[in-house]
């Protein structure tokens, strides 16, 4: 097993089927269907939109601090199996706050499964760009008092038509309470998503970043300054960004000497955990050894934490 990080995981898209019904029943909410087969087979999507209707649609299920805990502990024994010595962790606390979750229950939940787990964790407080940014300000401020669990802010949901700009301000204000950036750009939106993300949100990293590839001065600067991009595969071929997974940027961000590293996205809905992500490469891309030890390099090299401790990973 490739030791690895995961820097780009959504804790709400490790949701499985399985543990969806499990927890409808617990609480009382409804779904169309408990059936395991007819629930799978709405795990079919034709771009980020039709993925993002039935997260959203999903996520009712999640209701007390041992919903929370029993998701993310699920994710962390399955990240275990996959090799993940570090997991720096997406949330969306919009999405409990619109259904009546309070942040307190999010984040005692979330919190405690991360404390029992052997894999080095943190987490990445993610802003629903739709929602706009006077709705991220305020779920910043929110935040607040939950200040010291949390080492960063990204940026999730339907990329285009709503571009990093306009987060300046909340961006500015992560930074100056000491949190890290990154935000999702280039997934569906063009290379102007990923250049404003670094120009006018400073992030020190950028999510997804395929579409920068149809730029090569953007290229240049991207393996220039070593900006991580956390790329999933399995994700891009299941929204249809790219038609198969042959077709995938990948080899060519690596032959220009990207900073990239492999990630699940939302592992429940795209068809694997991070192991999955590096065997289809493997069987479906080529991808060579030397090239999987690059990308597991370069997951270490783009943690949120400081050198010693990358290096007791590398
Ligand atoms: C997401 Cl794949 C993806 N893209 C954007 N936002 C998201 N939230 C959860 N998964
Ligand atoms: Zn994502």
């Amino acid at each position: 097993m490739l030791p690895t990080a995961e820097l780009h995981i959504h804790i709400e898209g490790t949701l499985e089927p399985e543990m969806l019904v499990e927890l409808a029943a617990r609480n009382g909410v409804g779904l169309p269907t408990s059936d395991l087969d007819e629930l799978r087979a709405k795990y079919d999507f034709t771009d980020l939109q039709s993925f993002l209707d039935l997260y959203y649609a999903n996520l009712p299920v999640l209701r007390t601090d041992q919903d929370f805990y029993d998701l993310t502990s699920a994710y962390l024994a399955r990240a275990e199996r996959a090799g993940v010595r570090r997991a720096e962790i997406f949330f969306d606390p919009q999405v409990h706050l619109n259904n009546d979750v309070p942040l307190g229950a999010v984040f005692e939940g979330i919190g405690g499964a991360l404390r029992d787990s052997p894999i080095s964790t943190d987490l990445i407080l993610c802003f629903l760009r739709d929602l706009g940014p006077d709705a991220a300000a305020e779920t910043l401020r929110k935040a607040m008092p939950y200040r010291e669990r949390f080492i960063g802010v990204g940026l999730d949901s339907a990329e285009v038509g709503h571009p990093p700009a306009p987060f300046a301000e909340v961006y500015q204000r992560a930074a100056a309470e000491g949190l890290h950036r990154v935000a999702h750009a280039g997934e569906e939106g063009g290379p102007d998503y990923v250049r404003d993300a670094l120009d006018v949100l400073g992030v020190e990293r950028i999510d997804h970043g395929i579409r920068a590839m149809e730029d090569p001065e953007l290229v240049a600067r991207l393996r220039d300054e070593q900006i991580p991009l956390t790329v999933c595969p399995l994700s891009n071929v299941a929204l249809r960004t790219v038609d198969k997974l042959s077709d995938h940027v990948l080899p060519a961000m690596l032959d220009e000497g990207l900073a990239v590293c492999v990630n699940s996205d939302d592992p429940a809905y795209f068809g694997g955990y991070v192991d999955d992500n590096f065997a289809a490469l493997r069987s479906e891309l080529g991808i060579t050894e030397e090239q999987l030890a690059t990308l597991a390099r370069n997951s270490f090299d783009a943690c949120f934490v400081d050198d010693e401790r990358k290096s007791a990973w590398k």
